[in-house]
């Protein structure tokens, strides 16, 4: 519906400059001094001979046009006129007889397409798309609109899950949008359980809603790193005395960590969104 509003307003003025043609007689008989006619840019004007030869040709102004001579009762000599502004013309051989002056009027221009201010995205941060996840970490991101976000939901693997809290202090988003209301305060966060989702490749989608209904969405594919268990206990030891650790780049490498009686390798990467390392390989 809205967009067929739209259409209606940009067509409008168009249909209602529609080209003109205005007829005027083009004869010796005194019914052709000093014509004077103001048109539309774009309309036609249309002389009709009478008797006798005549010509029809631009004498000064804007236009320039030469009908050539016609003896013809009847002839027609049709001109567009496509620039605004004057033109005078006459008839050569009966010039103070057959004159006139057409003044060319710009219709109103036509609006400018009225400018979108429909700016509307979501970005999810964390899961990291492609990425590995593992124990407890966040679910987060951000969403602005000029309409407004109403709320953010969370799919998980595909199925709706709960909304994510929103409203949180995002100043790296106002600085990224300034001009988009609200996005200051557009994070939605939360303490997301990615052992909980079992090892193996799991898809986060997160969809913001605006105040007019419309939605946008972001997803995040990722694999999730697990232990034997998915929450490891504060009574149950975790011991990296015997372990063998090693580092190359961003990652850091931890041989036979002994966690609740069970010994691992692990393998830690810098997380820049986390801001920190987390475990992307438990072995
Ligand atoms: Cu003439």
């Amino acid at each position: 519906m809205k967009k067929i509003l739209l259409l209606l307003l940009v067509t409008l003025p168009f249909s209602a400059a529609a080209e003109t043609t205005h007829d005027l007689s083009w004869a010796n008989g005194g019914g052709s001094v000093n014509q004077s006619l103001t048109i539309d840019v774009g309309d036609t004007v249309r002389w009709t001979w009478g008797a006798g030869t005549h010509n029809l040709r631009s004498i000064s102004g804007i236009e320039n046009f030469d009908s050539g001579y016609s003896a013809a009762a009847g002839n027609v000599f049709s001109y567009t006129f496509n620039q605004p502004g004057a033109t005078s013309y006459q008839c050569d051989p009966h010039a103070s007889n057959m004159n006139g002056t057409i003044n060319v009027t710009a219709t109103s221009e036509p609006p400018t397409p009225p400018i979108n201010e429909d700016f509307f995205q979501l970005s999810l941060g964390e899961p990291i798309n492609g990425q590995s996840h593992s124990g407890i970490g966040n679910l987060r991101g951000w969403a602005i609109s000029n309409n407004g976000i109403v709320r953010v939901e969370i799919f998980i693997d595909g199925k709706y899950a709960y909304n994510a809290p929103y409203g949180g202090l995002r100043v790296d988003v106002e600085a990224e949008f300034p001009n988009v209301d609200g996005s200051l305060l557009s994070g939605y966060s939360l303490a997301f359980g990615y052992a909980d989702l079992g090892a193996g490749q799991h898809t986060v989608r997160a969809v913001a809603y605006d105040s007019l209904g419309n939605s946008t969405e972001q997803s995040s594919t990722f694999n999730v790193v697990d232990y034997d268990k998915n929450f490891i206990n504060s009574n149950e030891v975790v011991d990296l005395s015997v372990s063998n650790i090693s580092a190359s780049g961003d990652e850091i490498m931890i041989n036979d960590a002994s966690i609740g009686q069970r010994s691992y390798n692990l393998k830690l990467k810098w997380r820049t969104a986390e801001q920190g390392f987390e475990v992307i390989e438990i072995q």
